[in-house]
């Protein structure tokens, strides 16, 4: 086993792993970003290296820097946690090839294999897993998909090969569309991807997301964990997750496993991953209905990496992936057969985001957690990096927790998450968990018969609004506590440590000059942008003439072009940042004198979008 483990991540993930290297006597290494220098998995941690400044790109993402940090440490292996670059197989590869430290997670050959997409379906295709009816090959000819769809059927699904997540899709619902959607798609998977190569499945119009959870070793022993049902999803995330799924028979749950297993194990897989499929569900099923061995089910995709919803699994099964992931690591062997994976009662995650849901799930701008006190008793469990009086950080990912419930079954899972959600005391931050109580009153949810297309296109947003009045709590978007930062010298046992001190709350002293005694002063926690308008659109911050980012991110499309008229409200480009789609509006009216960037493109905050005169 490792003597020493850097968990290359933030937040509640970094602190999962280190629990694992503590229960394995593991020592544990921390890296943050100047955003995270008082996050919790810095506090939780055994030694902690700052690996540069909030952009994710100049820190949590820089492998030099990572890799640096992990020799400065000493460390012996790097667990990358989810996001980041826990599926960067360059990285991977690079941690591979690094005398003395290992990598906790799937070769960068395995990465490279079934991070395709096409070449996963090919995989999965000569292991006998069904995959979508489709091709395996690029598609090029607008032509190629007017025949696919006169075969298969419309709509058609044009997937970019780089793809993941909702992104890089465009669906054919005629053949006149296919020219248009053809290009856009390759164009999309050039921008975000950088890899042009689009291929066609047949679009499979109630799928269920269905996901199996697969654990290998080294030695040839693959075993799958059973399943999880991800189908309550919005805009391609998901928001609660839960397994068993609720809508398959005992029979359908043991096939899609073992097509997971023998494609994992055909694949010459190892570590943890999961083979995520799509399951055809039956728009007329009622409640109590399930769906047996006649529904299909096919292949999607596989995440070659631990996933933020494992935690379901590990509460069924009482298996600790993480602990297993570094084991694997470290050469040893699975100590259980696939007969000994038995799944007891029903568990669901609420991941909690904080965003109001109410305004589009749009993210919190800042704030504080002046209370904090989760739930607890028997059947939950909290994983995060949270203590009240932290600072909200905005600069990444909005999810600050995850709440995990396990029950006997799904009826006392669904009366235990009820309890626990109405137990959280959160002030100061507005959170989903006001949603996560209204789906818990759902009657699609309860039933089980909700797909993905769910939230996005059944759910009556004038219920969510209901729920946040009725159970949302007071937020301050700004923290008006002094914070005053102090550098000192000192001396211990003759030798001399230069130690920067914050002081929160402290009127800012007169300090002797020298020393390099830094000014005071400024809020506390990640950088406060713009005051939030919600709504999901960010008034960008007009600057005179200019409109610069509010946040970091993707410009997805621009509307505007250099002469253009435009008008307060009008929208000028639409921006992807925090998985979200954000139209950047004009604040003045006038004209457009320069227009500073492009589809695909990626901006921080800051940075100039567009001049009006
Ligand atoms: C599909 C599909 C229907 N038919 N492929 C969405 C993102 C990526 N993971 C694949 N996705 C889908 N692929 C075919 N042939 C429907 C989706 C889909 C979806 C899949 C899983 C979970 C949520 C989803 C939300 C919208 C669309």
């Amino acid at each position: 086993m490792f003597n020493k483990v850097l968990v290359a991540n933030r937040g509640e993930i970094a602190v999962r792993v280190m629990r694992a290297c503590e229960e394995l006597n593991v020592r544990t290494v921390a890296v943050y970003s100047d955003a995270d220098k008082n996050g919790g998995h810095v506090r939780y941690a055994d030694e902690a290296y700052n690996v540069g400044p909030a952009k994710a790109s100049e820190s949590y993402l820089d492998q030099e820097a990572i890799i640096e940090a992990a020799r400065k440490a000493d460390a012996d292996a790097i667990h990358p946690g989810y996001g980041f670059l826990a599926e960067n197989a360059a990285f991977a590869e690079k941690v591979e090839n690094a005398e003395g430290i290992t990598w906790v997670g799937p070769s960068a050959a395995s990465m490279r294999q079934l991070g395709a997409k096409t070449s996963a379906r090919k995989t999965m295709r000569e292991a006998g897993v069904p995959i979508v009816p489709g091709d395996t090959d690029p598609v090029e000819d607008p032509e190629a998909v007017r025949e696919f769809g006169e075969e298969h059927g419309y709509p058609v699904a044009i997937k970019a090969e780089g793809g993941g997540g909702g992104r890089g899709m465009k669906i054919v619902r005629e053949p006149d569309e296919a020219e248009e959607q053809l290009k856009s798609a390759k164009r999309e998977g050039e921008a975000y991807f950088d890899n042009p190569n689009v291929y066609m499945e047949r679009f499979l119009e109630n799928p269920r997301h269905v996901e199996v959870q697969i654990l290998a070793d080294h030695h040839g022993n693959v075993r799958h964990l059973g399943e999880r049902d991800c189908s309550l999803q919005r805009r391609h995330q998901k928001v609660i997750e839960e397994a068993p799924s609720p809508a398959l028979t005992d029979e359908l749950r043991e096939e899609i496993g073992e097509a997971a297993r023998q494609g994992a194990d055909e694949a010459g897989y190892y570590n943890a991953g999961t083979f995520e499929f799509l399951v055809e569900d039956d728009p007329d099923r009622e409640a109590g209905e399930l769906l047996g061995t006649e529904a299909d089910f096919y292949f999607l995709e596989v995440n070659t990496r631990i996933q933020v919803e494992h935690t379901v699994t590990e509460e069924l099964t009482d298996i600790d992936i993480v602990k297993w992931q570094l084991r694997v690591a470290a050469g040893e062997e699975l100590t259980f057969s696939q007969d000994d994976v038995e799944l007891r009662g029903h568990a669901m995650e609420f991941r909690i985001n904080a965003e109001n849901a109410a305004e589009e799930f749009a993210p919190a701008r800042g704030g504080s957690l002046e209370t904090y006190d989760p739930p607890g008793g028997i059947g939950v469990r909290m994983d995060d990096a949270l203590r009240q009086g932290d600072d909200l950080v905005t600069d990444y990912d909005s999810m600050i927790a995850k709440l995990i419930v396990h029950g006997a079954d799904r009826e006392e899972c669904v009366a235990r998450s009820e309890r626990a959600l109405r137990e959280y005391d959160l002030e100061g931050v507005v959170t989903i968990v006001p949603f996560h109580r209204l789906m818990l009153t759902d009657e699609e949810f309860l039933a089980g018969t909700h797909t993905t297309k769910y939230l996005d296109e059944h759910l009556d947003r004038s219920r969510i609004e209901e729920a946040q009045e009725k159970w949302g709590t007071e937020t301050t978007a700004t923290t008006d506590e002094e914070v005053v930062e102090r550098e000192f010298t000192v001396e211990v046992n003759g030798k001399r440590f230069e130690v920067n001190l914050e002081e929160r709350g402290a009127a800012s002293l007169p300090t002797a000059g020298g020393g390099g005694a830094a000014a005071g002063g400024g809020g506390g926690g990640g950088p406060s942008g713009p005051s939030d308008d919600g709504g999901g659109s960010s008034v960008a911050a007009a600057e005179g003439e200019q409109v610069v980012a509010d946040m970091q991110g993707t410009i997805l499309d621009v509307n505007v072009a250099e002469g253009d008229e435009v008008e307060p409200g009008d929208v000028l480009l639409v921006l992807e940042a925090m998985k979200m789609e954000n139209d950047v509006e004009a604040t003045a009216s006038g004209t457009v004198s320069h227009v500073a960037v492009a589809e695909g493109e990626s901006v921080d905050m800051g940075d100039v979008l567009v001049v009006i005169e």
